[in-house]
């Protein structure tokens, strides 16, 4: 195992024992697996993301590479924790597919009357082809899915991503040797009903990744885009038609970093979501995990590029955990993993006189909450932190004086009234205060309305 990877792989399994049990609506959006290529569905007004799994390597031979035995999938519970329903499908129980071949790519799942049809690349038993799909059916979008004996017959490629037209007609585009490939599939899903075409229009440095959806009567085809001076993008083309020809309008993500980018794109309680993945945490480009960004629409129609935040979506309430480490705004502090006594994630650490650090979209719901919990740890016992809303002027609603809790990693839970009843949903602001030329304030973890 080369050096670099093995240094990664060891802070990789540090971080995973660190973090078993961490769901949140913040970004990433789960950490105690890795996840790739979200594919975010909402169906009967719940949503659920159907995303591809990247495991540890067992072997040596095997570190390098993508390693993806299964499925895993995922539902948004109250509006902030993503629940894990484990695996939906191990590789070893696809009929038609090569055994522990590792190659479970992106998915997605769309429903049509009643029944959801989950589809999959994998490596075919018969090697006919790099990557085959297949296809599984089930009355509940969480499964079980019965899986069909064969592959898709006629097409052959990656990164399934289905239409499903307002007339009732079914279109599967996907990836084949980074061509955009799309067909019409006949009634029951399973099967192509006309020859699959090359999408045209889709601009020269197109890879993979195909997603489609339809917005005011447009087709728009979202895919992975590489630029040869910047790398992967998000880009996307539109058409009056679901097969195109398309017009290739832009991108909808910058490069984030080298390496992969894939995604999806949702409407959730009337507001867009672009899901996609990013490695910032295991810092190893096999080794992903899946995020989410607010989207908006131009009035013309056209997609505003979105900058990816730590911050993420989702409203936490009250009695979750306010990780405030994803914040929208930082002012004069850092932030890094826990340690000491604290099992998992990251703080706010660095802390100076009039360091702040902002969180939007807290949820304090009818006003019920009496008190705010905050999680801390600190080597000192001057100054102290303010909760306040809006800016780091605005009005003050609680005031935690620091206390000394055994050192900068040893963590303890404090907690303090509210000074009035706060509702709604509402900006928050840590505000840090002490002595000018204070280096070290106070560590913060997590906050909690009570
Ligand atoms: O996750 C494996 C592959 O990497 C996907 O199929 C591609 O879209 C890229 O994300």
């Amino acid at each position: 195992m080369n050096s670099m990877f093995q240094k990664r792989f060891l802070k990789f399994c540090c971080y995973l024992l660190l973090t078993s049990s961490m769901l949140s609506a913040q970004n990433p959006l789960v950490t105690h697996i890795y996840t790739a290529d979200p594919t975010a569905r909402v169906f009967d007004g719940k949503l659920y993301i159907y995303p591809s799994h990247d495991a540890i390597p067992k072997n040596e031979e095997d570190a390098p590479r993508f390693y993806m035995p299964d499925y895993h999938m995922f539902s948004l519970e109250n509006g902030s924790t993503w629940k894990d329903y484990g695996v939906i499908l191990d590789q070893n129980e696809v009929p038609w597919g090569k055994k522990n071949a590792n190659g479970m790519w992106a998915p997605d799942c769309i429903k049509n009357g009643d029944l959801y049809y989950y589809y999959f690349p994998a490596p075919p038993k018969d090697e006919s082809s790099f990557r085959r799909i297949g296809v599984g059916v089930s009355k509940s979008p969480i499964g079980p899915f019965v899986w069909e004996k064969n592959y898709i017959q006629g097409i052959e490629g990656i990164d399934p991503g289905l239409l499903l037209d307002d007339d009732g007609k079914t279109y599967l585009f996907y990836a084949s040797e980074k061509r955009l490939k799309g067909v019409k599939l006949k009634a029951n899903m399973k099967e192509i009903d006309s020859e699959p075409i090359q999408i045209q229009g889709i601009p020269k440095g197109y890879v993979e990744g195909p997603f489609p959806f339809k917005h005011h009567g447009v087709y728009y085809l979202t895919f992975a885009h590489v630029f040869p001076n910047e790398g992967y993008t998000i880009g996307y083309a539109t058409s009056k038609t679901p097969l195109g020809p398309y017009i290739y309008c832009g991108k909808i993500m910058d490069n984030i970093d080298n390496g992969t980018n894939h995604h999806s794109v949702v409407k959730y309680n009337d507001r867009w979501i672009l899901f996609y993945h990013w490695w910032d945490i295991s810092g190893f480009n096999k080794l992903r995990s899946m995020r989410a960004d607010y989207l908006e629409f131009k009035k013309d129609g056209s997609i505003k590029k979105v900058e990816p935040t730590m911050r993420g979506i989702g409203h936490p309430k009250i009695g979750d955990t306010i990780q405030i480490d994803r914040y929208n705004e930082i002012y004069n502090a850092k932030t890094t993993f826990v340690g000491g006594n604290e099992p998992k994630g990251w703080m706010v650490c660095d802390t100076k006189m009039m360091s702040h650090v902002k969180f939007n979209g807290v949820d304090f719901e009818k006003g019920q909450a009496k008190l705010i919990k905050a999680r801390v740890a600190s080597g000192q016992r001057k100054g102290a932190f303010e909760i306040r809303l809006n800016n780091s002027k605005g009005k003050l609603i609680a005031t935690f004086p620091v206390q000394y809790t055994g050192g900068w990693n040893s963590w303890q839970t404090i907690e303090t009234n509210l000074l009035e009843q706060v509702k709604g949903v509402q900006d928050i602001v840590v505000v840090f205060v002490s002595e000018w030329g204070a280096t070290k304030i106070v560590n913060l973890n997590w906050l909690l309305l009570k």
